[in-house]
């Protein structure tokens, strides 16, 4: 069987793969669906795998304008974890994270979610007591959460500089042992051969360009590719949302930042939790091929170029060399960025649009990729019901002008 799996790779390499199967189809876009989502991001498409497999509603199409996790999904550094400080977040995080739990399983998919602990340094007395209180927090609310001291976190990560004398001395940390990574593309992929599997359509290299409202009603979109008629649509697109607000004709409280990330040469493993500091801003992991998985704030000018300026690399590496020395001698192989979509109270928005049958799901900001599954989730069952669920319910774009705020600017983790 081994020898058969290895003639049958080395034939398809030298056919350019023409006998592998397909994980999705590719349809030609049809005239009408119950439901359109727009955006195969990880959210898109984990919203349409739940409208079909959750609520029966397969007459669904996912409309992506590049390709599926070409966005923020397939650019972020992939860190899951639960630990927010509100009721509201607590439940959709958790929720979310409860998924992650059994992903693989539901997708038949392995997501590579590796539940290695993620680690919050303090620095001051001013993150300890914010570290505190969430803790206490999410154990009120049945989520793992503990604090270390330094000395626990030199037991943790041993490449740390827990000094009192270092530049950034470690006071402790938090430390959500559920919490870890997955692989991105893999949560992509997974959601989108489950939705296809169960009929949805997947249409790639096809851009929304406005949406056709009638008498304040959604009726469709226009696209690259035509016109799709659909009484009911879900916009899910993180960085690009104001842009698809302002087609639509209304305004969002949505900042796009370009968020940037870099990883190392692989060495060997050193590191197996996830370390994050708000204060000092940076974070690291190591991947399962040895390269050290690095980011820390977002750039603060508006853009939609998904790359970032150089100062913020300089700054992130200047920390780390700080906090973990042997970094000085490694090597960094690449950069990137993406755009994310920020609220001004750092929680997303997932609910109603003032144009009737449009819905949002966006303002997830830096912290989206472990929300994937509860996000969609809860997405899909407010686009089966024409009304937000109780997750969702707390998450509306409403709350700008109630005053209802859910206020995770600590929790964000990532200083925007
Ligand atoms: P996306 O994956 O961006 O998908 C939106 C899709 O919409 C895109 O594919 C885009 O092409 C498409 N689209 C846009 N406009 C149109 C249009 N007009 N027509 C059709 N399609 C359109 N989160 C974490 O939880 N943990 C992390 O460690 C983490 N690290 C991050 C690091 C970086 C560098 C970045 C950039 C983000 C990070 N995030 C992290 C945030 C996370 O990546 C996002 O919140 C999440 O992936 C958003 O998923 P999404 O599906 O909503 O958006
Ligand atoms: O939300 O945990 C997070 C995160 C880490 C890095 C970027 N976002």
């Amino acid at each position: 069987m081994a020898k058969y799996s290895v003639f049958s790779l080395a034939r398809n390499a030298l056919s350019y793969h023409e006998n592998w199967q397909r994980a999705w189809r590719s349809p030609a876009p049809k005239p009408e669906y119950d439901i359109l989502v727009i955006g195969g991001g990880g959210h898109g498409l984990a919203t349409a795998h739940y409208l079909a497999k959750e609520h029966g509603i397969n007459n669904v199409a996912v409309i992506e304008k590049g390709w599926l996790g070409g966005g923020n999904t397939g650019r972020n550094t992939t860190i899951v974890r639960s630990n927010y400080l509100w009721d509201e977040s607590a439940a959709i995080y958790e929720h979310s994270l409860k998924l992650w739990e059994g992903l693989s399983q539901d997708l038949n998919f392995n997501v590579m979610f590796s539940q290695r602990g993620v680690m919050n340094l303090a620095h001051n007395l001013h993150d300890w007591r914010e570290l505190n209180r969430r803790v206490h927090a999410n154990r009120l609310h049945g989520i793992d959460s503990e604090i270390l001291t330094a000395a626990q976190v030199k037991a943790e990560a041993p490449i740390f500089n827990v000094s009192p004398n270092s530049r950034y001395p470690i006071m402790g940390a938090s430390i959500q042992r559920r919490g870890g990574t997955a692989r991105h593309d893999a949560v992509a992929w997974g959601y989108a051969r489950a939705a296809d599997q169960r009929g949805v359509d997947i249409i790639q290299n096809c851009e929304v360009t406005g949406f056709v409202i009638n008498n304040g009603k959604i009726e469709g979109v226009e696209t690259t590719r035509g016109r799709i008629n659909a009484k009911r649509v879900g916009v899910a697109v993180a960085g690009n949302s104001s842009v698809l607000a302002d087609m639509a004709g209304f305004r969002m409280p949505v900042e796009s930042n370009p968020l940037q990330a870099l990883v190392s040469d692989p060495i060997k493993p050193v590191l197996d939790c996830v370390v994050m500091s708000s204060a000092v801003h940076v974070y690291v992991s190591q991947s399962d091929k040895g390269e050290f998985v690095i980011g820390a704030g977002s750039d603060l000018h508006v853009s939609y170029s998904q790359r970032g300026s150089f100062d913020i690399i300089e700054g992130i590496m200047g920390a780390l060399c700080e906090l973990v020395p042997m970094v000085s001698r490694m090597k960094m192989m690449r950069q990137w960025g993406g755009i994310v979509d920020v609220t001004p109270d750092r929680s997303p928005i997932i609910g109603k649009t003032p144009v009737e049958g449009l819905f949002i799901n966006c303002g997830w900001g830096t912290g989206g990729f472990k929300g994937t599954p509860g996000s969609g989730h809860a997405f899909a069952a407010t686009l089966a019901a024409g009304e937000p669920n109780d997750k969702a319910g707390p998450f509306s774009l409403d709350r700008f002008r109630t005053g209802f705020l859910i206020d995770e600017a600590g929790a964000a983790a990532v200083a925007h």
